[in-house]
């Protein structure tokens, strides 16, 4: 056992001189919350890193979700996918829609598209698909059944920070994208998140919801909720973005190591690098098929070394215990079935070469 475990992320952090010399204007002026200055700069530097027109800022991931969903105005039912994050299904039951669950490709874990038309009824409202690890999603699949159907599309891109296809940045595809700024992610604000979309009229609407639903002191238009991202979050951001591209390259020389060392090894299917993507290197799953160990005896032996990967994404949402008799999990086999030998293995900029050689000892060795 190590002395020191490797977990499967570790957020990334500032020099904290930076930080404090980040916070002073904050003290000075004691604002601290309610769209204030950090908070507004954070937002226009995240419009141009994003490749974006417009970009509002909220608490966490989730809420940013829920509103969305809100902002659009979507009802029924709604296409998504089951491979995935608590969250994304939670947001969707939260709001009242039902989630119509499509099937995931066995290549990238992200909707399969040439499923998704017979799941449209008379009260489908929107696909929101997930670009799950980083996976880009088929954007232009989803568009051309969304413009035939009128649907809307909201894109769950809590793990695309910085992702691009094609030049564009992953967030100006669909109507609108949640970004998660989570502790965990590839970038943060510890806590924090984002939507980003094209259509300028969402804004105020945005502002409004985050803040109770008010519109100045006295009108209320709209039933809202506290999602605000704070002073002190923002400020968090505007310096981690400063190193954002540095160690999204460190995740990128550990992931060429894993490729390298367990590309082509009979039982271990990893994603493969999408072609015309930039990518962001957000997680490093792999499917355990056929190998000598099943998934869960891989993850033990890894915890007995205490190196500690991850189950993401396991189990399906559409089989949580909250959800129990209100969805066929047979109805969606390839999430079901890679869901059971998945494994998210450690990946952070900071990952020593030395630690992904370990953990691919540790399993290549068993
Ligand atoms: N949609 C998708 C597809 C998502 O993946 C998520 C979040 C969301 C929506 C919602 O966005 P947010 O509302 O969160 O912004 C973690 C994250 O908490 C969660 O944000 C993330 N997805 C999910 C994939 O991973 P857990 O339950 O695995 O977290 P936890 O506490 O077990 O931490 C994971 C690892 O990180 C552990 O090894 C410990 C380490 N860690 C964690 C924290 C909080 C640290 O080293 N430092 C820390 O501060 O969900």
């Amino acid at each position: 056992m190590r002395e020191e475990p490797i977990l499967v992320v570790r957020p990334s952090l500032p020099p904290l001189e930076e930080y404090i010399e980040e916070l002073r204007p904050i003290w000075d002026s004691r604002w601290l919350t309610n769209a204030g200055p950090k908070s507004k700069q954070l937002a226009e530097q995240l419009k141009s890193h994003l490749k974006v027109d417009n970009v509002e800022l909220f608490a966490n991931g989730h809420l940013a979700l829920e509103l969305a969903i809100s902002a659009l105005g979507l009802k029924g039912e709604v296409i998504t996918t089951p491979y995935t994050f608590a969250s994304t299904t939670h947001a969707i039951v939260r709001s009242g829609l039902t989630p119509v669950f499509c099937d995931i490709k066995e290549d990238d874990y992200t909707i399969d598209v040439s499923k998704i038309e017979s799941l449209i009824t008379a009260r489908t409202s929107a696909i929101i698909p997930v670009h799950v690890y980083g996976n880009v999603c088929d954007v232009a699949g989803i568009d051309a059944i969304a413009r035939k159907h009128g649907l809307k599309v909201l894109y769950d891109a809590a793990h695309v920070f910085g992702v691009e296809v094609g030049g564009k940045g992953v967030g100006s595809f669909g109507d609108m994208s949640m970004f998660s700024f989570h502790a965990t992610k590839v970038f943060n604000t510890v806590e924090g998140g984002a939507v980003t979309f094209g259509d300028p009229a969402y804004a105020a609407k945005f502002e409004s919801l985050r803040q109770f639903g008010m519109d100045g002191q006295e009108r209320v238009p709209l039933i809202g909720t506290n999602a605000k991202l704070t002073e002190v979050h923002a400020a968090m951001g505007i310096c981690n973005l400063r190193h954002t591209d540095e160690q999204i390259a460190g995740r990128r020389r550990a992931v060429l190591r894993y490729r390298e060392r367990l590309d082509g090894v009979r039982g271990i299917k990893l994603c493969k690098p999408a072609v015309g993507v930039k990518e962001n290197y957000a997680y490093f799953p792999v499917v355990f098929d056929g190998y000598k160990l099943d998934r869960d005896e891989v993850l033990a032996k890894l915890n007995e070394r205490g190196i500690y990967a991850r189950k993401y994404f396991y189990p399906i949402t559409s089989s949580f215990e909250c959800y129990h008799g209100m969805f066929e999990i047979q109805e969606t086999p390839v999430a079901l079935r890679v869901s059971k030998r998945v494994l998210a293995l450690p990946l952070y900029h900071d990952l020593a070469i030395e630690a992904v050689d370990e953990v691919c000892d540790t399993i290549l060795g068993a």
